[in-house]
């Protein structure tokens, strides 16, 4: 776990359990920073400078190259198969182009990690400074998927560019 990392357990439910109406409803987590039950948060990155939702972003930069993080086991996150995880979130970027900032997804056991990785490159994606862009990415989850494999997403700047990231969604399918 990555230094000055920890887990909130219990402060508010942002899971949104649908299941209980349909098996094949899909799950909807998502997070909009200013509530952060459930996910790790480097409070480092913490940000009342730019907000998509409330008063609260999570800031990626030299100090800081990982936004807060969601992290968890398949098996929390929907009953039964999984087949697929869409996950989302709205980034700014005060100066443009970007060219080191991506929306990572990804699967691990943490022992071989990853096993499966997607990097959504933003520099594709925001043309213009200081405007909020909803960032988006999907992983397909290989079938007889272990239920202690876990998936993680974050925003990641690898070359101390600046950028914040609010309001997350997972999609689990
Ligand atoms: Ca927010």
């Amino acid at each position: 776990m990555k230094k000055g990392v920890l887990y909130l357990t219990i402060i508010s439910i942002v899971f949104i359990l649908t299941n209980c109406s349909s098996p094949q409803e899909p799950i909807v987590i998502n997070n909009a920073i200013d509530e952060v039950s459930g996910w790790v948060i480097n409070y480092n990155t913490l940000s009342q400078t730019k907000a998509h939702s409330g008063v609260l972003s999570s800031k990626v930069d030299s100090l800081n190259p990982y936004s807060i993080e969601f992290k968890d086991n398949l098996k929390n996150m929907k009953s039964g198969s999984i087949s697929k995880i869409r996950f989302s979130a709205w980034v700014l970027v005060e100066n443009v182009p970007v060219n080191s900032v991506g929306l990572i997804g990804a699967l691990g056991d943490g022992v071989n990690d990853p096993l499966v990785w997607v990097g959504i490159d933003v520099k594709d994606k925001i043309q213009l400074p200081n405007e909020w862009t909803r960032i988006e990415g999907e992983i397909i989850v290989p079938e007889n998927c272990a239920e202690n494999i876990k998936f993680n997403t974050y925003l990641y700047s690898s070359n101390k560019e600046v950028a914040y990231v609010d309001d997350f969604e997972i999609i689990v399918e």
